[in-house]
């Protein structure tokens, strides 16, 4: 959604959510590439973050972990809840962390639980990914972790220079996705990890709405990355899983990706 704050505020007034598209299932934290092993301080937010739009009410995720050397490292009991605040209003969300002792890749995921957008009577779950790394040794990001559905990345996540391109395969059950459409997000006002509020954005989505990739016949596609920063990218529908409790479910696959600017 590219809506301005007065228009927000007055689908607002009629009571609709502004969760219409172009929402993301975050796992953020400022800092991918880890110097000092510790725990690392992550939040779960489901949110719009390139045009720091509509927060979402999550509910406590059904899984949420990391993965290390193969090993999955269970996060449940790091998390506790919070509200984080955007431009247009506070919605619940979750403070975590990630204990990052040896070098390699950290793949965070979350399963977070069925969410009901009431403005299109639909439940939208975002199964995501993103990804942590100490002392520039890959060790996990390029295999699948076995999700329902995901993204898996053919690109180093951690590791992509603005200007170049990021190419991503969307696997539903381990099988590529053909043919789905793939919504991309920057995070233009990123969080405050001490405050949890949305900092002021740095830039705003374009204005011929969300930006969009269509997988090929190998599930496969390709964005350009134009600015450093977080990339999301969102296959919408991708997972087999099509309703809950009665109604429509889209089950996607979310993954975030790192940009950086060459020195
Ligand atoms: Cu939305």
């Amino acid at each position: 959604m590219t809506l301005k704050p007065f228009l927000l505020a007055a689908l607002a007034s009629l009571g609709l959510s502004q969760a219409a598209s172009a929402h993301f299932q975050l796992i953020f934290t400022p800092d991918t590439l880890i110097e000092r092993p510790g725990d690392v301080p992550l939040k779960l937010i489901f949110w719009h973050p390139f045009e720091n739009g509509h927060v979402m009410d999550m509910a406590e995720p059904l899984e949420f972990y990391a993965v290390h050397r193969g090993e999955k490292i269970d996060l449940m009991d790091t998390l506790a809840p919070m509200t984080f605040t955007g431009a247009t209003n506070a919605g619940a969300a979750f403070n975590g962390s990630v204990p990052v002792k040896r070098s390699g890749d950290y793949v965070l995921v979350v399963v977070p639980a069925p969410y009901y957008e009431a403005s299109e009577d639909i439940f939208i779950q975002q199964i995501a990914k993103s990804y942590l790394n100490r002392n520039a040794i890959p060790t996990d990001w390029m295999a699948p972790q076995g999700l329902t559905t995901e993204i898996v990345p053919l690109n180093k996540p951690t590791n992509v220079i603005a200007g170049s391109t990021f190419t991503g395969r969307v696997l539903a059950e381990g099988a590529p996705v053909p043919g789905i459409e793939v919504e991309v997000e920057y995070i233009a006002a990123q969080p405050d990890m001490e405050t949890d509020t949305a900092t002021a954005p740095t830039t705003a989505p374009s204005p011929g709405g969300t930006l969009v990739a269509v997988t090929d016949e190998n599930g496969q596609f390709t964005f350009g990355i134009p600015k450093a920063g977080f990339w999301g990218f969102a296959a919408l529908g991708s997972g087999p899983e099509t309703d809950f409790e009665g109604k429509d479910l889209s089950q996607d696959a979310v993954i975030w990706i790192r940009a950086w600017d060459m020195e």
